[in-house]
């Protein structure tokens, strides 16, 4: 199995009519995200699989990697699966896939779902994927959030007119993942189309406050202390507008944290007028073979380069202004290259 993020450009095969059409049918659905799910991958298969157990279809959620702290709260009394705990997904006649549709964020699934073109669907909002894992994909890299898209399945699904009339317990879902994937409506990406489904959410009942304070305001002290570290590694090259942030392994280790706790270490430095663009190297703990991959993230301001591009120079991908990848040069060599990249950029 390659762990390279083979990707390219794919687009839809079927709008939200046929994709709601083909769940209908299912017997036994199963639905999965990308590994690490953040609020979007958690948001977007959460809320259909609660719509299709709605109208009788037997669902399956599973999850893989490190989950948010959230996790148990979110999901309630929905059962699902941590497929790290070594269990193998539900059975399933049909698969859904939300917020990826890529291999290389999907690798724990490999066994279960390669080569089932016909039974495997893809609900997405990125700009690259992997065709090959579905001839059935509802591609919108629009849309600022999975659930922007999942919003449109669940009414669909329930056969009501309107998000506002989605039951609580869908509406809560689809409003995480919107609020997280656009910073809560910070980011460019948010139209006026996420602004009134955010609105027929909140009518709905869900209430953004909670999320907010679930999602943002219950860290465990290791993460403050984590921050502390990142920012004393602080490099800011004002020249070139790249703030860059190193966390090692040791420091993670030292202080007990997860790799997953870095998130949203890129606001802070973003916060500075000079900054367009700023970067999160984290080094990941040793894994089975001895390798310890550099974990990059990146965010751009709205005048600042495109990070999908710079990601993808190191197999990785994302969108515009939030873009990720692997590096297997460490820390200092990945720093370097890309301050190299980013100061090409610069320039053009
Ligand atoms: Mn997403």
């Amino acid at each position: 199995m390659s762990s390279a993020m083979e990707s390219a450009v794919y687009e839809s095969t079927v709008g939200p009519d046929e994709l709601a059409e083909w769940l209908r049918g299912t017997k036994r659905l199963l639905l999965v995200t990308h590994v690490r799910p953040d609020g979007d991958a958690v948001g977007s298969t959460l809320s259909i699989a609660r719509c299709a157990a709605q109208i009788g279809i037997e669902v399956g959620l599973a999850y893989a990697g490190e989950l948010p702290p959230w996790m148990g709260e979110i999901l309630g009394d929905t059962p699902w699966v941590h497929l790290d705990a070594g269990d193998p997904p539900p059975l399933f006649d049909k698969c859904l896939i939300c917020d990826t549709g890529a291999w290389g964020q999907l690798e724990p699934y490999k066994p279960w779902i390669a080569g089932k073109t016909d039974t495997v669907a893809i609900l997405d909002h990125h700009r690259s994927g992997s065709p090959e894992i579905s001839e059935t994909r509802w591609v919108d890299s629009e849309s600022a959030a999975a659930c922007e898209m999942s919003a449109q399945i669940c009414t669909r699904l329930l056969g009501v007119d309107s998000v506002s009339k989605l039951p609580l317990d869908v509406a809560v879902p689809l409003m995480l993942g919107l609020g997280t994937d656009t910073g809560w409506f910070r980011h460019p990406s948010v139209t006026p189309h996420v602004l009134r489904l955010a609105a027929d959410l909140v009518e709905a009942g869900a209430e953004h406050p909670k999320l907010v304070k679930m999602t943002m305001l219950s860290d465990p002290p290791q993460r403050l202390k984590l921050l502390s570290k990142a920012m004393a590694s602080l490099s800011l090259h004002e020249d070139v507008g790249v703030a860059v942030m190193k966390v090692s392994a040791e420091d993670l280790s030292s202080i007990g944290a997860s790799p997953g706790m870095t998130s949203g270490f890129a606001d802070p430095a973003l916060a500075v007028r000079s900054i367009k663009v700023a970067a999160v190297l984290v080094e990941l703990p040793p894994d089975g073979a001895g390798r310890s991959l550099v974990k990059i993230s990146l965010r751009s301001k709205i005048d600042g380069p495109d990070v999908a591009k710079i990601a993808g120079q190191f197999g990785g991908g994302g969108h515009i202004r939030a873009a990720g990848a692997r590096s297997e040069l460490g820390l200092d060599g990945t720093e370097k290259k890309l301050l190299e990249l980013l100061s090409q950029s610069a320039e053009s």
